[in-house]
């Protein structure tokens, strides 16, 4: 295989990645949609969407869908119970992402009855039908839904919405096991594995999780999971290795053991994304907590057995109106350095609750008031200082986990920040930095980090620059590298999302800074598919960056390993067993908060 390196000064503006960002948000991102005619996506679009990796990037609730629906019983217009059921599971799976579980709007617009009833049958079947400029897919004329199901859709919209089971301790005791006791688990490690060197990689679409050595690049384990699992997380110590599915199942994994494996595993809920935890000295692998998409909470657990003891709901207000929310979902957790405190991002009401596990009995939580639609984030370099994307609303909040108090919100400088949990360096101008990539445009953004010694550049977009283009989700460096990488994954052009972006951190000196693109899906040998190329994560020593080419279900999909120094393939990895790699996770960098 012949590697390819191209230099590049300046990328255009992806235009095309707006389909991708409005399906993932279901709304217009302002800028771009003066620029874009107002278009329905096209059927080729929609179908992209259905089948592909950038297609499940849109937000859904497809585990809910599964659920039968408590509320069946019709109001108006008059829909079988089977139909109730079936325009249920339809509603989670495609529309309650956007438009909220209750249907009271995130977002997307409110489908309340009240609402829809006022707009009328024929609207709402047109509206379903064709799309909206706005975001809104053109389910019917995609051929995505039926005649049939478009009708059921604008029928189920008109009659109250189906209330979704609640989730608490009693359902989250009866679905806990501890397959192994704390007593009967090894009291040292077991196994030959380089621990701190092992990468967790994310199956996404089997369900399971990969641990790979980082030393051989061999697959030394597959552990079965929950249901599209999202990431995974490490404990304090490293023995622990956390994993949560998008069907709100926690695996609790021992690394010590020969082979490592779950010891326990809790259902949390009906949708989730994250898990954490305890870090706090003191309180190192102490508790875990899991946050959920549905039911609107949190729960905190017993580090080493995963039994869940506190339950807390995120319903409340929201920041900037202060109206009541009824389905604020829980997006980002980070467990604190500074204090015995988790770090809980609500998205719809943007409040980021600072969670003391001190005394979980009596326990004080800190309301702390930031933007609506956080998501991801992570730590500046002294880990003190916690940053995070309101995504949907362009801006970053920064809140300092020493002091318990917000620093500032601010411009992220580009459109629809996606920082994964960003990236921190020392710029050669602005000191300390901590960098994020934009979903809906090409920009890559450093805020100063450093409010002592470069007290004139902290908590500002000291610089921007131009990436490949939009639809990047990640963006990855090490305390040992020069370098700094963009995936963009989501980019429509496929040769763009199948490479990565990397600019010499040294350059950033430079009035317009070039970057080099590392063709990574090409370097993967794989031909099929459009071999989208996602999140960088390095090994212990930041000497490689590992990379996902992420096919779908029914092709090939690889792990690329590039050599940090020389920027040159290092090594594929490729397996039958490899089903749809997205995340991955070392276990020191991790455990760690390197990144
Ligand atoms: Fe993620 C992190 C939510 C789609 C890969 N993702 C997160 C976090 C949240 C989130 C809240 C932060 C967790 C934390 O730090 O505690 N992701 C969502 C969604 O709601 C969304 C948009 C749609 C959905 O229905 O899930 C979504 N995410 C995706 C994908 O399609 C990705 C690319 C592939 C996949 O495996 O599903 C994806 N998300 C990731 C990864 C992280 C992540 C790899 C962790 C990055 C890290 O470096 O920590």
């Amino acid at each position: 295989m012949k590697p390819t390196i191209t230099i590049i000064r300046k990328a255009a503006p992806a235009i095309g990645v707006v389909a991708a960002i409005l399906l993932y948000l279901g709304t217009t991102v302002p800028g771009y949609a003066q620029q874009q005619p107002p278009a329905s996506p096209s059927p080729a679009d929609l179908e992209k969407h259905r089948t592909t990796p950038s297609g499940q990037y849109e937000p859904s609730l497809d585990k809910l869908g599964e659920k039968p629906p408590e509320r069946a019983e019709p109001t108006a217009p008059t829909l079988t119970k089977a139909e109730f059921e079936q325009a249920s599971r339809i509603y989670f799976e495609r529309c309650a992402g956007c438009h909220g579980v209750l249907r009271k709007g995130a977002t997307g617009k409110a489908l309340t009855p009240d609402l829809t009833r006022k707009a009328g049958y024929e609207y709402l079947r047109d509206f379903i039908s064709y799309g909206s400029p706005a975001g809104m897919p053109n389910w019917g004329t995609s051929g995505e839904l039926s005649k049939g199901e478009v009708d059921l859709m604008a029928r189920y919209l008109l009659n109250e919405p189906a209330q979704p089971p609640e989730f608490g301790l009693k359902e989250m005791k009866e679905n806990w096991k501890v397959i192994i006791p704390v007593a009967q688990r090894p009291k040292r490690k077991m196994n030959n594995l380089d621990i701190d060197n092992l990468f967790s990689v994310t199956l996404r679409d089997s369900g399971e999780i990969a641990l790979i050595s980082g030393a051989t690049k061999k697959i030394e384990h597959i552990i079965k999971t929950g249901y599209a699992v999202h990431i995974s997380r490490v404990s304090a110590s490293g023995r622990y290795l956390f994993t949560v599915g998008r069907d709100a199942k926690v695996n609790l994994i021992d690394l010590w053991m020969d082979p490592p494996q779950t010891v326990a595993e809790i259902k949390t809920g009906a949708e989730a994304r994250s898990v954490e935890t305890s870090k706090f000295k003191g309180f190192e692998d102490k508790y875990a907590i899991a946050g959920t998409y549905w039911p609107p909470q949190y729960v905190i657990m017993d580090g080493a057995t995963l039994e869940p003891l506190k339950i807390v709901s995120t319903r409340g207000m929201t920041v900037d109106t202060q109206e009541f929310h009824p389905e604020p979902r829980v997006a980002a957790i980070v467990a604190s350095h500074h204090n015995p405190e988790f770090v809980v991002n609500v998205k719809e009401t943007g409040q980021i609750l600072l969670v003391n596990y001190r005394d979980i009995k009596n326990l004080k939580v800190t309301v702390i008031p930031a933007e609506r639609f956080l998501h991801d984030g992570g730590f500046d370099k002294t880990r003190r200082y916690f940053l995070v994307a309101a995504n949907a609303r362009h801006r970053i909040a920064i809140v300092d986990t020493k002091e318990g108090r917000l620093v500032d919100v601010i411009g992220s400088g580009g459109q629809t920040p996606h920082p994964g949990r960003g990236a921190n360096f020392v710029h050669p101008k602005y000191g300390p930095v901590w960098g994020t990539s934009h979903l809906g445009s090409e920009t890559i953004s450093f805020i100063g980090t450093d409010p002592v010694k470069n007290k004139q550049h902290a908590w500002k977009v000291v610089q921007t620059v131009d990436g490949q283009g939009g639809g990047s989700l990640f963006i990855k460096t090490h305390p040992q590298s020069e370098n700094l990488y963009i995936d963009t994954p989501l980019h429509p052009d496929a040769e763009v999302s199948s490479s990565v972006a990397v600019f010499k951190i040294k350059d950033l000196a430079k009035e317009e800074p070039e970057f080099t693109v590392l063709p990574i899906g090409q370097w993967s040998g794989i031909s099929e598919g459009q071999r989208r190329v996602v999140q960088g994560e390095y090994n212990k020593d930041g000497t490689e960056i590992w990379f996902s080419v992420w096919n779908s279900k029914v092709q090939e999909s690889a792990i690329v390993v590039v050599d940090d120094k020389t920027l040159k393939l290092k090594s594929v990895i490729r397996d039958k067993r490899l089903v749809t790699p997205t995340g991955k996770f070392n276990v020191y960098n991790t455990r760690n908060d390197i990144y």
